[in-house]
């Protein structure tokens, strides 16, 4: 590849060289007849003659031989690039690639269909006592007392029965109708149930302060001791109520309050002492709701099994050995 421009400028200079020989030839020719001086030298044993005039141009002479044919001229510019040539044929196939990367995650699944309805929940607790019963019938009356001391006057009395006829009764005495009678308890009712009212919401305030939650109907107290599942059980039971059972995030959340409020970790009351991994309330009813912490239970305390239940001062579970000493919290 080299060797082609190298040799091209070898044709190429070669040429211009003697061209340059020539001219320098040709213009000593000129600079001789520029100059028309003749300079004759002195013949011996005489004296020297003046310099001649220029002769008068000569006539033209004959037309010269053709001269040497000229140089070759530089090479002229590349041609365009021909067709482009027919498809070759197809190669061998290469050798299979290796297993390409693990593709990412797919796109979420579409949303599962509805699950089967729940278990029957646990008991309630029992509820609020109920507004005073309807006034009772009136009586048979009474055998005729003694004489009391004389009290207010009473409201005037009914109306007497008509007297048999024949014998003119004795005038019945004048009093107010049946209606008004009724009217009049009914309001006396009424005074009773609001002093009930506010007795009930002063008792429920100071029986929940400062150990207390309610949550819609469920109170959860604590009795601020620490003990072993079964006593704990126990306490709770005396209280004719049980263990806590959060069965919701803000049944959890107020369980989690108390907690916080004593500083121990609490008692829950399901274990899975009937069968290991599935946790239950103490009625044999499975879990509604549940916020273990991550990685329990694990059913493992270096080794030891783990079959009650603990909740932590942020909320979460764990399960633990039932022999541990913690919080007491009963619910109602
Ligand atoms: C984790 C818990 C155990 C125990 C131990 C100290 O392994 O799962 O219940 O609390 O820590
Ligand atoms: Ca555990």
């Amino acid at each position: 590849m080299i060797l082609l421009p190298l040799s091209m400028l070898l044709l190429l200079t070669q040429p211009w060289r003697s061209l340059g020989t020539e001219m320098n030839i040709y213009s000593q020719k000129i600079l001789a007849n520029a100059c028309t001086l003749v300079v004759c030298s002195p013949p011996e044993d005489d004296l020297p003659g003046c310099d001649g005039q220029d002769g008068k141009e000569g006539p033209q002479g004959e037309k010269g031989d053709p001269g040497p044919p000229g140089m070759p001229g530089p090479a002229g510019r590349e041609g365009p690039s021909g067709r482009q040539g027919s498809m070759g044929p197809p190669g061998t196939p290469g050798p299979k690639g290796e297993t390409g990367p693990k593709g990412g995650l797919g796109a979420p699944g579409k949303q599962g269909s509805p699950g089967p309805a729940g278990l029957k929940g646990e008991r309630g607790a029992p509820g609020e006592p109920g507004a005073p019963g309807r006034a009772g019938a009136a009586g048979p009356a009474g055998a005729i007392g003694p004489q009391g001391p004389s009290g207010a006057r009473g409201p005037p009395g009914l109306k007497g029965d008509r007297g048999t006829p024949g014998e003119r009764g004795e005038k019945g005495e004048s009093g107010l109708t049946e209606v008004k009678a009724v009217r009049q308890q009914v309001a006396v009712l009424e005074g009773h149930l609001r002093r009930l009212q506010n007795a009930f919401s002063q008792y429920k305030k100071a029986v929940l302060f400062p150990s207390g939650l309610a949550v819609g109907e469920k109170i959860f107290k604590t009795a601020g001791v620490v003990k072993s599942y079964s006593d704990a059980q126990q306490v709770c039971s005396e209280a004719k109520g049980q263990l806590a059972s959060p069965r919701s995030a803000a049944e959890n959340e107020a369980v989690t309050q108390l907690v916080r409020a004593q500083n121990k970790h609490a008692y829950l009351s399901m274990n899975d002492n009937t069968t290991e991994g599935r946790f239950t309330y103490p009625t044999g009813e499975s879990l509604v709701y549940s916020n273990w912490a991550s990685g329990e239970p694990n059913n493992s305390d270096e080794g030891k099994p783990e079959n009650c239940v603990e909740i932590f001062p942020e909320g979460k579970w764990n399960d633990i050995p039932c022999t541990r000493e913690l919080l007491v919290i009963c619910e109602f």
